[in-house]
């Protein structure tokens, strides 16, 4: 079961959302992600039949940690292609917004964005309405790919899997969203064995950098 909610919400359609999970789950101050379908109106939306819904990502974050301003720096420099042109609902830049500040913030913000590059956005700004879970598959979809580590962290339930900021955390470490010092500085609160620790290290040296492919 989920553990008790301190956070605030924010949700984001920027592409791919396996590349936006990793990106915002190593982001300090977030500590909770879920890929999912929204900003569409279909019934329980599937990944082979999401009809009008985007990809999003769907994060719980700590306000005393990080800001939604600060989020929102994130989004505008982690999603190139749909920023500027209009491409399919699945993949478009979307920002669902929880309540009216989340609106001026974004508002605000995207303005400040365009100013700044000189260039116009047609990310579009909604109200959030409801959010629909991806598949288990698509939840920390680069940590499923390292089942020993899934399996000696007690991460294997699917539950757990969605809901864990540990799983969040690794989730983005291993694809090389965050960098060799972020993830020395954690360390000791992540709480990961030395055999652990040693197998994430070698990816976040490794792959630090890279870019999100997806
Ligand atoms: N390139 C990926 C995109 C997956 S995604 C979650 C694929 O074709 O499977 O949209």
């Amino acid at each position: 079961q989920l553990e008790e909610s301190k956070g605030k919400r924010a949700t984001f359609g920027m592409g791919c959302f396996w590349a936006g999970d990793s990106l915002f789950g190593s982001t300090t101050g977030v500590l909770r992600t879920c890929v999912g379908y929204s900003g569409g109106t279909k019934d329980s939306p599937t990944y082979k039949n999401m009809g009008d819904h985007t990809e999003v990502i769907d994060i719980e974050y700590d306000p005393e940690v990080i800001s939604y301003s600060q989020l929102l720096g994130l989004f505008w420099n982690n999603h190139e292609y749909g920023l500027t042109t209009r491409i399919k609902r699945q993949y478009m830049s979307l920002i669902l917004y929880h309540d009216e500040e989340q609106r001026a913030v974004a508002e605000k913000s995207r303005d400040h964005e365009q100013r700044e590059r000189g260039e116009t956005f047609v990310t579009e700004i909604q109200p959030f309405k409801k959010f629909y879970p991806a598949e288990d598959y698509h939840q920390k979809y680069r940590l499923q790919s390292h089942p020993w580590l899934i399996e000696t962290l007690g991460l294997t339930d699917k539950e757990i899997l969605r809901s864990s900021s540990l799983a969040a955390k690794l989730n983005g470490y291993l694809a090389g969203a965050g960098t060799s010092e972020q993830f020395e500085r954690e360390l000791d609160s992540l709480g990961l064995n030395e055999k652990a620790a040693q197998y994430v290290r070698k990816y976040v040296i490794e792959n630090q950098g890279n870019g999100l492919y997806c």
